[in-house]
């Protein structure tokens, strides 16, 4: 299991917790006092404080008077809003649709690739296209990326590896033409699932939104899915909001999950986007690639006292 330093917060913000009256100035000050500590951890501040404020006004309204009484229900208001933050988005699951898509005529699904650049998109694709060929299914990847310099050979290599078919118009070609390009290919092939890369970085960030918000007009794609690296904590949380804000998405993907990241990230993005988190890289490899439990995740952040 990962380690991450927000369940060192979390468990001292209980111990807090267990040692106060539950009264309105005991836990004015706590709120206080826990706020950056989450922050630190990679908690978005809105999140920090919509979080302690609610688990705060819980427990004031509360008459417990023993000191372990206090500390189980102090642990279990904490794990109910942070499970509430988590169950609250629409279910979404890849696998299920494609199962479902087998035995329809609806075929292709189109997945369009968000997130800045050096996040890990390009990786994730080769990845969600290598769990998908292994399965039998039928994959054609779409190079997007027609900006950024060796974009397409590294694509190209990367679809050989994963067994998916490569559609590319070369450097230069407008991103929502070889989207729709690669989606008629891939009607026409039968195939199952068509993965979209795109770029991170354009001439200017404007010109990027745009270009992201042309390719999801022009392709209508059945999901939309951040890409964002954990690791780099807070800041994937504001490019989440931005991509969010300006291009719109269905679901996340964090990359570097099995590195020490703090632990906010995932739980910031989902407050702020109510929107699931599908996978999470675990590596550099092909098979790197597991589906988002954010069971497993919640007691990485907050282990059971019990
Ligand atoms: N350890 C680890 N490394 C990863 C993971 N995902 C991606 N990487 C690495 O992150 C780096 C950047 O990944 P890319 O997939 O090229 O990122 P990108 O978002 O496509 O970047 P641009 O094309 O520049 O927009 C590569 O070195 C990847 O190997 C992950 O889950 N774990
Ligand atoms: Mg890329």
């Amino acid at each position: 299991m990962a380690s991450r330093s927000l369940s060192r917060v979390f468990s001292a913000l209980l111990e807090k917790l267990k040692y106060s009256e539950f009264s309105e100035s005991d836990l004015r000050k706590i709120e206080e006092e826990f706020l950056l500590l989450l922050v630190e951890n990679d908690v978005a501040l809105e999140v920090a404080e919509s979080l302690l404020h609610q688990l705060t006004s819980r427990l004031s309204q509360l008459k417990v008077p023993r000191l372990s009484d206090k500390e189980k229900t102090a642990y279990e208001e904490l794990r109910r809003l942070l499970t509430e933050v988590f169950e609250k988005p629409p279910q979404l699951s890849i696998e299920k649709d494609l199962e479902k898509l087998a035995d329809s005529y609806g075929r292709p699904l189109s997945v369009v690739f968000l997130g800045p650049n050096g996040h890990g998109k390009t990786t994730t694709v080769a990845k969600l296209a290598y769990r998908f060929s292994s399965k039998g299914y039928r994959v054609v990847i779409a190079a997007a990326d027609t900006f950024r310099a060796g974009a397409i050979e590294q694509l190209r290599e990367l679809a050989e590896r994963a067994g998916a078919e490569l559609v590319s118009m070369g450097y230069g070609a407008d991103p929502a033409a070889v989207a729709y390009e690669a989606y008629m290919y891939s009607a026409r092939r039968g195939a199952d699932l068509l993965l979209v890369d795109t770029a991170g970085r354009m001439h200017t960030r404007k010109n990027l939104m745009e270009e992201m918000r042309k390719i999801v007009r022009v392709l209508s794609p059945r999901y939309r899915i951040f890409v964002g690296d954990a690791l780099v904590g807070n800041d994937a949380v504001d490019q989440a909001r931005k991509f969010f804000e300006e291009v719109g998405f269905d679901g996340s993907i964090l990359t570097k999950f099995d590195a020490d990241t703090k632990g906010g990230v995932a739980l910031s993005i989902v407050y702020i986007t109510s929107r699931p988190i599908l996978y999470v890289g675990t590596g550099q490899r092909l098979q790197d690639l597991a589906e988002f439990d954010y069971r497993r995740y919640l007691e990485e952040i907050l282990p059971s006292p019990y």
